[in-house]
């Protein structure tokens, strides 16, 4: 599966240059043809590095807190990877500015690597493109990786189901309902950050937060809560004492790396399944708005539809048996 260039880059990688690591990224972020043989090339089914994503409203502090979790393992020796998805924003290959602003004490530090992505572009979207970029990451040596995602959309909630552990980062004062009743928000963290402790209105949070997640029927599965203040730096070591303790608990090295496999297989299956269905559907329809022309004038249904593409992927088993029989 290996051309030459494509083995070059995945050594630069393995090796830790930087500027073959930016260059690769760039390259699986856009859809390059090569980012697949590199993928291939660099992936370690017992890669277990952590990937922690933080996630919360705009202005929640989520990049302070990145910073703060940066200096923390660095500290400790870790090489620490920094992923910024900004889903509206269609920049992508630098920091954005304000991250940049705010992680200016660590972008000169080797043992740092910070990247924001921005670019829907291609197939799989931001969630693919994250799930390839930790490989990268991870390859040339990064852990824990920081994956920070703006806002708690769908696009953030796939990103979410990719880390290991989830900070949900809420702050006093943005409207504690808006915050906390999305449905299935409080789900999503395995942590709930509540940051900006140093503001009025934090107990009230904290009583809101504690109260919802009351209502949650697994109650094993209730996240800690963790007071903080990202701009003093009171209540980190609370926080990273939690993730530590998350590791430990439901998380073991050995879990990661088999979980992350599945996951990546998953989200495979899933995007090329659906490339696959696209593509035999506009073969035969024109387009998918076409299938929904035909359908709409009675000529099929969308259940033959699905019936042919059953069909379609069975004969091609077939003919693929055929062929290797050949
Ligand atoms: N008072 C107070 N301000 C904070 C705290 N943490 C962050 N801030 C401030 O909140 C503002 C937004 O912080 P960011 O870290 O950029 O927030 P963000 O969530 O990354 O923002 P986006 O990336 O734009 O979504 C900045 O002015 C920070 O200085 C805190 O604990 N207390
Ligand atoms: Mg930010």
């Amino acid at each position: 599966m290996l051309s030459s260039k494509a083995d070059d880059l995945a050594c630069k990688v393995r090796s830790k240059d930087q500027r073959g690591l930016a260059r690769v990224l760039s390259m699986v972020e856009n859809g390059h043809p090569l980012a697949p043989p590199i993928l291939h090339s660099l992936f370690n089914p017992e890669r277990s590095s952590l990937t922690i994503g933080i996630t919360g409203y705009p202005g929640t502090g989520k990049s302070t807190l990145t910073n703060r979790l940066i200096t923390y393992y660095r500290r400790h020796g870790c090489k620490v990877g920094v992923i910024a998805v900004d889903p509206t924003s269609p920049f992508s290959g630098g920091a954005l500015l304000g991250d940049r602003v705010r992680m200016q004490e660590h972008s000169t530090d080797p043992g740092v690597f910070i990247r924001s992505m921005g670019n829907r572009g291609h197939l799989g979207g931001l969630s693919g493109t994250t799930r390839d970029a930790l490989e990268v990451f991870a390859a040339a040596s990064y852990d824990p990786v920081l994956v920070e995602t703006m806002g708690v959309g769908q696009a953030e909630v796939e990103i979410a189901s990719l880390a290991d552990i989830t900070l949900l980062v809420l702050v006093p004062g943005l409207g504690d309902e808006v915050q906390t009743m999305k449905a299935g928000i409080m789900e999503i963290g395995n942590i709930i950050v509540l940051n900006k402790a140093d503001r009025p209105g934090i107990e009230q949070l904290e009583m809101f937060v504690n109260a919802s997640l009351d209502l949650i029927p697994d109650q094993t599965a209730r996240p800690s809560v963790i007071r903080c203040s990202a701009l003093s730096g009171e209540g980190i070591d609370k926080l990273t004492d939690a993730i530590v303790s998350c590791v430990s608990l439901g998380t073991g090295r050995k879990i990661i790396a088999r979980r992350r496999t599945k996951l990546i297989l998953r989200s495979i299956i899933r995007e090329k399944g659906r490339e696959l269905a696209r593509k035999h559907v506009s073969d035969r329809y024109g387009s998918v708005e076409g299938a929904v022309e035909s359908i709409l004038q009675g000529k099929t249904t969308p259940y033959e539809i699905g019936e042919l593409l059953s069909g379609f992927l069975t004969n091609k088993r077939e003919n693929d048996h055929e062929r290797n029989r050949d």
